[in-house]
């Protein structure tokens, strides 16, 4: 009897999995979207912290709403306090016990074993994200005459030129890639792209040098405020750009 009623249990449960299952295959859920009047609760960036390791994620400088539209608020505030968050989290979890442990990112990047996927992935992800919320701000303004616009302006032949050739290697990338400015060893400015969370910083680095402008193209970066429309995103990147924070990053990069 008691075999009997296990049995029966047994099949409820079953059938109950497999109408699930059913429902999950045919039928075409649909989500209400949020309307206008509905707020959506959106953290602050203060309150974003890693968990425990080495390194944390470095202050935001704005608001999460502070660069919309040109980056919308949701874009924003998943890319910092989810995504970049996780990297951290990660890359703190993939060094602890490692001789990496205790390194510098730039360091870290320069050393690690571009096989090891979990620290490339997570160094990457850490340093990069870094990079690119400092080199954007919602106080923009004008393009500032200095060191670095003279160096472009001999380098592309224009700060317009500069631009095009910029847009174009960015335009250029399939799938998940950054595209960088950098100074190379020579201490002269490259343009150069990389795929996944690779920077040109490590080793494997087709063209190696130290980032100072960085431009996130994966989907994560622009999909909720462009879609598939990643040349406009690219544009209103060009118009949030922290040139005079670019410039200091540039006069770092001229003394290593
Ligand atoms: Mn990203």
């Amino acid at each position: 009897m008691k075999k009997n009623s296990l049995l029966l249990l047994n099949l409820f449960l079953l059938t109950l999995l497999l109408s699930c299952n059913n429902k999950k295959l045919t039928e075409v859920v649909e989500v209400p979207l949020p309307t206008a009047q509905e707020k959506i609760a959106i953290g602050h960036p203060d309150d974003v912290k890693a968990i425990e390791g080495v390194f944390q994620v470095e202050k935001l400088p704005y608001f999460y709403n502070d660069l919309a539209p040109n980056v919308s608020t949701l874009t924003m505030e998943m890319h910092y306090s989810k995504h970049y968050l996780t990297y951290t989290n990660n890359l703190n979890k993939a060094l602890a016990g490692t001789d990496l442990e205790n390194l510098t990112i730039e360091d870290v990047l320069a050393k690690l074993d571009p096989n090891n996927i979990e620290i490339k992935n997570n160094a990457g992800g850490y340093y990069n994200h870094s990079l690119y919320f400092k080199c954007i701000t919602p106080k923009a303004g004008e393009v500032v005459k200095d060191s670095l616009t003279s160096a472009i302006t001999k380098k592309f032949g224009s700060f317009d030129n500069f631009k095009t050739v910029f847009k174009e290697e960015a335009a250029n990338q399939f799938g998940s890639a950054w595209t960088w400015l950098i100074v190379d060893k020579y201490g002269n400015l490259q343009i150069t792209s990389t795929q996944n969370q690779d920077n040109p910083l490590m080793q494997n680095a087709a063209v190696p040098g130290t980032p100072i402008l960085a431009l996130d193209l994966w989907e994560h970066a622009y999909y909720l405020g462009y879609q598939y429309k990643r040349k406009n995103y690219v544009d209103a990147f060009f118009d949030v750009i922290n040139w005079e924070k670019v410039g200091e990053i540039y006069e770092e990069a001229l003394k290593k």
